[in-house]
């Protein structure tokens, strides 16, 4: 259970934090949509999650793609589009140089499919749903990086001619089995888990923070606001993660 953090006990807590991180030989990072949103993309449950008057849990589904395959896809091309028009931010830049730090000891398992870590230079990174700049063929398989460039409503596969869809985790989807066991295996091995931006609503993703816990590790939240996993983590940072990481860094 972590202390109440006040902005006199800020200091205190970030102190804490640092305390926790320098003492870890191996550190995992989970990152949700919250790290992006200093970057200008919106995030999944502000503004009341809604797209189009949709909810995403209703467009994220194989279901949606199934009965309105061009629906789904104009949601998945606005926000590729968006893509092309962010930056990574100091959240961002702060945990590659975590990375830099920690080396082999440091994995960075993100529920984004933003590819922002990766833009700022982040190596060891799981994308446990997926990318948006992917896309992957209903018919043969294949997957191709199309980075953001706009694609059609019903775009087909240049191979075998059938629809593509977004290569992406969608909800009642299984997460990629290999990305996922390597994500268990990090939050195990990890003696400290950095869980930045995200509320701790979606599974099993967020299954991966009692997970650490269970295996001995300690954890450390950012977010705005307290989330579904704040109750239970060792030290909790109130406030933006592009300032919160970079004030971080400076103790470490
Ligand atoms: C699965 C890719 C096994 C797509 C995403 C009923 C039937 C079937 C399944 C379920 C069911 N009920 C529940 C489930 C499980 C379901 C689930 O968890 N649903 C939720 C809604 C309850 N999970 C699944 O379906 C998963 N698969 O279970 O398979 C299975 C198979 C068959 C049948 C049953 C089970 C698949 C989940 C993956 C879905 N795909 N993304 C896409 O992006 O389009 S999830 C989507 O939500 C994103 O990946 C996103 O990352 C993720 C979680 O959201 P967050 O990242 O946390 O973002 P959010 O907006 O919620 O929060 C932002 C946070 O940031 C906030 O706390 C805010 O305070 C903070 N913040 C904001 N600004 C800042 C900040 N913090 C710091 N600084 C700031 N500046
Ligand atoms: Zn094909």
């Amino acid at each position: 259970m972590h202390d109440p953090v006040d902005s006199s006990g800020f200091d205190e807590a970030l102190e804490r934090a640092a305390r926790l991180v320098r003492a870890s030989q191996r550190l995992a990072v989970l990152t949700g949509a919250g790290i992006s949103a200093e970057s200008g993309l919106a995030t999944f449950r502000g503004a009341g999650g809604l797209w189009e008057g949709h909810r995403v849990e209703d467009v994220a589904t194989p279901r949606a793609f199934e009965a309105d395959p061009a629906l789904v896809w104009r949601f998945y091309n606005l926000r590729r589009a968006n893509l092309a028009k962010v930056l990574p931010n100091p959240g961002h830049h702060a945990l590659v140089q975590i990375e830099q730090r920690f080396q082999d000891g440091f994995t960075l398992v993100t529920q984004n499919v933003d590819g922002l870590h990766q833009a700022a230079g982040s190596l060891n990174v799981l994308e446990i749903h997926g990318a948006l700049r992917r896309v992957r063929c209903t018919g043969c398989g294949r997957v191709e990086d199309r980075g953001v460039e706009a694609l059609s409503e019903l775009p087909s596969c240049r191979h075998c001619g059938a629809l593509l869809r977004p290569d992406v985790v969608w909800f009642e989807e299984m997460l990629p089995p290999g990305v996922w066991s390597q994500a268990e295996r990090a939050v195990q091995r990890c003696q400290c888990l950095l869980v930045v931006g995200t509320s701790a609503v979606v599974y099993p993703a967020a299954g991966l923070i009692d997970q650490a816990r269970r295996w001995g590790a300690r954890v450390i939240e950012v977010n705005l606001a307290m989330t579904e996993a704040t109750a239970s983590v060792d030290v909790a940072l109130h406030g933006p993660s592009g300032t919160i990481l970079p004030d971080l860094i400076k103790r470490l």
